[in-house]
């Protein structure tokens, strides 16, 4: 596979986006903590954790990438099979692994349900994500266009079981929310369908396109979007449960003077 010079700039600026984002916002989640009544505090130690893990496999994402394609100071190996290193594309799945699960703990932290309702839902949607992203790794590091259709499909039917619990399950326990924070919290399921539908469309795109695995622009678009999709997932998603713990600690009597 080839990369030209704005396509390895493209995915070397959007590894560093990704970076710094990941860190800004586990410090200002970290900061944030007195902000809310202790029992949603969880939810943000929980939000850090994820952007915290996030950060450090781009770190791993950044120097594999540089390694695989880079030799000296300013040559580029375009040609990734001519890199005697291979890009690593094991430590998102790594990274996705522990976060998706705990995004979802997350989720449950801050609605506060009693804690059989939460154990309930927590117990279904954990399994279930561990199991979209174990299904979905054989099928993104296949170059067998068969192969990858088939992962694809089997990590896609614990995708929908999770969908399905968050909009039905999930959606019984939002009457019970104080005014205001069901409607937020309905952005935020919204926030998070739009989000993790992302990821299987760049998954995807190296089975659309005519060169398959071996596209550079498949390659691009894919880390690309895995890219964006992680900053919304992970950093918008955090500071949206930022203010609905906020929110919520307001409607139960905390003052809001800072
Ligand atoms: C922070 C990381 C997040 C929220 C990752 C989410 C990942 C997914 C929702 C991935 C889903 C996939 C499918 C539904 C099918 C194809 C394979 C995957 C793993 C890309």
């Amino acid at each position: 596979m080839q990369l030209d010079a704005t396509q390895w700039s493209t995915v070397y600026n959007i590894l560093s986006f990704g970076l710094v984002s990941m860190l800004a916002t586990t410090v200002y989640t970290l900061v944030s903590q007195n902000r809310v009544l202790p029992k949603y505090r969880n939810a943000l130690v929980l939000s850090s954790m994820v952007t915290f893990i996030a950060a450090y496999h781009y770190l791993r994402i950044f120097d594999s990438y540089k390694e695989a394609t880079t030799e000296g100071t300013f040559t580029v190996i375009t040609d990734f099979k001519e890199s005697p290193v291979a890009f690593n594309e094991g430590y998102r799945y790594v990274d996705w692994i522990l976060t998706v699960p705990l995004l979802l703990v997350e989720v449950i932290a801050v609605l506060a349900l009693a804690k059989e309702a939460a154990r309930s839902l927590i117990t279904r949607l954990v399994p279930a994500s561990a199991a979209m992203i174990a299904l979905g790794y054989p099928g993104e590091v296949s170059a067998d266009q068969g192969e990858k259709i088939m992962w694809g499909v089997l990590s896609t039917i614990p995708f929908l079981y999770i969908l399905y619990v968050l909009f039905v399950e999930l959606g019984k326990s939002l009457d019970r929310q104080p005014e205001g924070v069901a409607a937020t919290i309905g952005r935020l399921r919204l926030l998070l369908i739009a989000t993790w539908g992302v990821y299987p469309i760049a998954y995807l795109l190296p089975i659309i396109d005519a060169d398959g695995a071996a596209s550079s622009g498949a390659f691009v678009g894919r880390q690309v979007g895995y890219t964006i999709a992680d900053v919304a997932a992970k950093c918008v998603f955090g500071l949206t449960i930022l203010k609905i713990a906020r929110m919520k600690s307001i409607a139960e009597g905390m003052k809001d003077d800072h």
